[in-house]
């Protein structure tokens, strides 16, 4: 019963999560067990996935446009979970890069994608990165609302390192084949992740 119950929250959980962590940030720190489930962070061996990673996404200006979650599920596959609002609409390359640092005007200070041993590009022979991501396509809402299987991010190794690494929003498309980032253009939306 309370299995089942559980179940049919992750679902809901994941769908609402950036809601509900939102809320969680301004609101008394809980840690109950069910404190943990109502946040969407999810419990790996009940609910299959657990919420590791989650940042704050800015743009240039400086204002908050959502939020990102990075999580282990039971199967190994990384799942990422992507909250935006007011992006411009239109095609935009969306990664994982290396270093955990939006402090540049331009968001450059976020280095490069997150490697691993491969080329940039899903039509690379030996790509893609494990920082790569399909592009998202945003309408005239400006809300981007995506989850994304991403089996070759180890998050533990790739994210939670000693610079730690960067959600970016790009201008525009990536063509998932120039090296070394996709020729996707101006960084235009950065967040920073932090253990969730
Ligand atoms: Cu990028
Ligand atoms: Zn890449």
């Amino acid at each position: 019963m309370l299995r089942t119950f559980l179940g049919s929250l992750s679902i809901v959980a994941l769908t609402g999560l950036p809601a509900i962590a939102e809320q969680h940030t301004s609101g008394d720190q809980q840690d109950s067990a069910e404190a943990q489930q109502s946040e969407g962070s999810g419990d790996l061996q009940g609910d299959g996935f657990q919420t590791v990673a989650r940042a704050a996404v800015s743009d240039r200006e400086g204002n908050q446009i959502g939020t990102v979650t990075l999580n282990e599920t039971l199967s190994g596959t990384s799942l990422v979970v992507v909250a935006l609002s007011d992006l411009p609409e239109g095609s935009h390359g969306i990664h994982l890069h290396e270093t955990g640092d939006c402090s540049a005007d331009d968001f450059t200070s976020a280095g490069g994608h997150i490697p691993g041993d491969a080329e940039h590009g899903v039509f690379a022979e030996n790509g893609p990165h494990p920082g790569d991501l399909p592009n998202a396509v945003v309408d005239s809402s400006g809300d981007l609302n995506a989850e994304y299987f991403n089996p070759r991010l180890e998050i533990e190794n790739m994210i939670m390192d000693d610079d730690g690494a960067a959600f970016i929003v790009h201008a525009g498309a990536d063509d998932y084949m120039s090296q070394p980032a996709g020729d996707s253009g101006d960084r235009i939306a950065c967040g920073v992740f932090e253990p969730a």
